[in-house]
């Protein structure tokens, strides 16, 4: 893929980082709108409507990203003062700034989950009751696909027995699904599969589906119309959004299926990079388009070997001291993915030939 400035450059950063299609920004040019602070942008109304539809609940809500989503979800299942489970690893304890203590004003119960998944009984066990001393638990939150642990499913099974603990005790659950059609598409089963077991979801249209902004936030007309008040006090109530929403009905229309193709791809980075000696990636956990990749074997910290690919022109994200998070996406193609190995396959041998040398 060429960058802005014609050089060649892979980027595997994020699959945030995709550009919008033609027919994306045709539809933005011929988007019918209005004020949405009045509910009157068509396509805004009408982004909501398909999504709501297409996760089985009754209304959507359209936010700027998807860190507002989270936080205007966590804001309107819970109270201040109240407790959250949610995993160890997960986006909002680790990449929202602590946003929903700092701005929703509860505490939250990091459960430590494998790959990503957390175990319905370790969820029962952190429950806190409202007792004299305790931040009620009001809400469990599930990520799926799951970032941190290399885009890794949870399955409807496992959603349906975590839901069976918020039952049992009276609380919600909610689902960061910031790539729940990567989980999907996966698996090759109806997003509803995994969204009936939750009480709410978000999803990113900004990530895969290759829009460039959008979340969209879905559950009960009632939990809707109390996000709509919190996304306003986040300053995110928006005016003529249709211009976003237009690139997100043809991302729900056209772009899903095609994330197979990253999918594959992410495989195929998979299988090479275990064969470069140095390198050591988890074959189990690339179930969507994420690869994590141990580079400890080379004898260098995972940022010194994002700077060694960046020179290269192969840009990375490092995620701890020795691992670094590929990320497949529409602008990537299978012969990117053969230059970036070969590339990569160079480097380490270098890397490792200058440590023993
Ligand atoms: N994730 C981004 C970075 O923030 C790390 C990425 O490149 O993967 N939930 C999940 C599971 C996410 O992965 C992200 C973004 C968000 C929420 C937040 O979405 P945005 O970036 O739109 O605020």
């Amino acid at each position: 893929m060429k960058g802005n400035d014609d050089k060649y450059i892979i980027d595997l950063r994020s699959d945030t980082v995709t550009l919008p299609t033609e027919e994306m920004l045709e539809a933005i040019k011929n988007a019918k709108l209005g004020d949405d602070g009045y509910r009157e942008d068509p396509t805004v109304n009408r982004l909501e409507e398909m999504a709501a539809k297409k996760m089985g609940k009754e209304a959507a809500l359209l936010v700027p990203s998807g860190t507002m989503a989270n936080l205007v979800s966590v804001m309107t299942n819970t109270k201040r003062g109240d407790s959250v489970i949610l995993e160890a690893e997960s986006h909002i304890y680790w990449h929202e700034l602590g946003s929903i203590s700092a701005i929703a004003g509860v505490l939250p119960i990091p459960v430590r989950g494998e790959m990503g998944v957390m175990k319905p009984e370790d969820v029962e066990a952190a429950i806190r009751p409202p007792r004299l001393h305790q931040a009620e638990t009001t809400l469990i939150c599930v990520e799926n696909t799951h970032n941190r642990a290399g885009g890794t499913i949870v399955k409807p099974s496992q959603i349906e027995a975590i839901s069976k603990v918020a039952r049992e005790h009276g609380l919600r659950l909610y689902m960061d699904g910031a790539r729940i059609f990567n989980a999907a598409v996966a698996l090759k089963v109806d997003v509803r599969e995994f969204t009936r077991h939750v009480d709410n979801l978000m999803f990113c249209l900004s990530k895969g589906l290759s829009c460039p902004v959008g979340s969209v936030v879905v559950g009960s007309e009632e939990f809707i119309e109390k996000a709509r008040r919190n996304r306003k006090i986040l300053g995110g109530g928006m005016r003529q959004a249709g211009i976003i929403a237009a690139a997100g009905i043809v991302a729900l229309e056209k772009m899903i299926d095609r994330l197979e193709e990253d999918h594959r791809n992410a495989r195929l980075l998979a299988k090479g990079l275990v064969q470069i000696d140095g390198l050591h990636v988890d074959l189990r956990r690339v179930q969507t388009n994420m690869v994590l990749c141990d580079v400890n074997g080379l004898g260098i910290s995972a940022d010194e070997f994002v700077k060694e690919l960046k020179k290269n022109g192969i840009l990375v994200n490092s995620i701890s001291e020795s691992r670094v998070r590929f990320v497949t996406h529409r602008g990537i193609e299978s012969e990117d993915i053969e230059r970036a190995l070969s590339i990569i396959e160079n480097v380490a041998r270098r890397v490792s030939a200058e440590n023993k040398g």
